[in-house]
């Protein structure tokens, strides 16, 4: 075993044993949630999993180690130390050396992921082409990531913190294959329909199993974005959601916020405006993407069997 990786025995058991595996991330735990829902919904996510029938892989960075499973107490560090570093690609060699507590955004995750040889990673949201693209540059580590590994990545789409088109884009010239799941549209995030379409459509877990089948066995590398949509009871007020965005990407420009702490600095602030009704939202459809993110695993160990 490498140094610096780290697979709990339990998910390396079920990996051996061609079993479902769920990956998880944890700066959805450190950065993308306040206390104690965090925690709370770190926990839930797990146990969905579990009831599902597939194991649980949340993956961090833990004492010198990037770390494919977290303990009960590593999960309690994520939630509430307030130090911890969020890491993507370029984060993780210094928050190894320096034994750092990080959190692996999408992209930190999915490199857990390919160490590992797990297949499935269920998130709420991915990274993506900011608005502020032209003058800044902002585009996520995740898409370049996606686009590498071979790992299907289940999320709500993307939130309109982004520039939902330009994302797209992004994704067809890195060769990610979108789907939506049981939808004609990519979704935004809190809201199911964003008005663009989703370049394919798969109607359940057996149909996305055999299109991963197909990608990989050809040799094709990379990734996949199944883009499952909030469920509609959970949706939040989209007209309150936008306004509360624009005004979070107008007070970031004002204090320069940018880089890696735009997305939870937007995260929060949507949260305090809406008055935690965003939150609720978030903890509905990650809990969702969830339980499709398990079903798809479970599918997929079945077809490889
Ligand atoms: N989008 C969300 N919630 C999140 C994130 C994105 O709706 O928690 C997190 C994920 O970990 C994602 C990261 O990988 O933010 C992207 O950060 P950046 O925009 O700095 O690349
Ligand atoms: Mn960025």
């Amino acid at each position: 075993m490498n140094h610096f990786l780290k697979i709990l025995p339990e998910v390396q058991d079920a990996l051996d044993a061609g079993k479902a595996v769920v990956a998880l991330e944890s700066t959805i735990v450190a950065h993308g949630m306040p206390y104690p829902q965090n925690l709370e919904t770190a926990q839930r996510l797990e146990s969905i999993v579990r009831e599902g029938g597939a194991v649980p892989a949340t993956v961090a960075v833990v004492n010198g180690k990037l770390q494919v499973g977290c303990s009960a107490s590593d999960l309690r560090a994520l939630a509430t130390e307030s130090d911890v570093l969020k890491v993507s690609r370029r984060d993780l060699p210094l928050a190894l050396a320096r034994k750092a507590l990080g959190a692996t955004t999408v992209s930190g995750t999915l490199i857990g992921c390919e160490l590992a040889g797990i297949r499935v990673f269920a998130t709420g949201g991915i990274g993506g082409v900011h608005r502020s693209v032209d003058q800044t540059w902002d585009i996520s580590a995740d898409i370049p990531e996606l686009a590498k590994s071979s790992v299907a990545v289940v999320s709500a789409g993307a939130k309109s913190i982004l520039d939902l088109p330009k994302t797209l884009e992004a994704l067809e010239t890195a060769g990610v294959t979108v789907v939506g799941f049981n939808t004609d549209e990519f979704p935004a995030f809190f809201t199911p329909k964003s008005g663009l379409k989703a370049p394919h459509r798969v109607n359940n877990a057996e149909e996305m199993a055999a299109a991963m089948r197909a990608k990989w066995s050809l040799g094709l590398d990379g990734g996949f974005l199944i883009a499952n949509p909030i469920p509609v009871e959970s949706s939040a007020d989209p007209k309150q959601i936008q306004e509360a965005i624009e005004e979070g990407l107008s007070q970031a420009h004002s204090e320069g916020v940018s880089g890696k702490d735009l997305t939870p600095f937007l995260l929060r602030f949507v949260n305090q405006k809406t008055a935690g009704k965003s939150l609720q939202a978030n903890r509905a459809l990650v809990e969702h993407n969830v339980a499709v993110g398990t079903a798809v695993a479970v599918a997929h160990a079945e077809l490889m069997a």
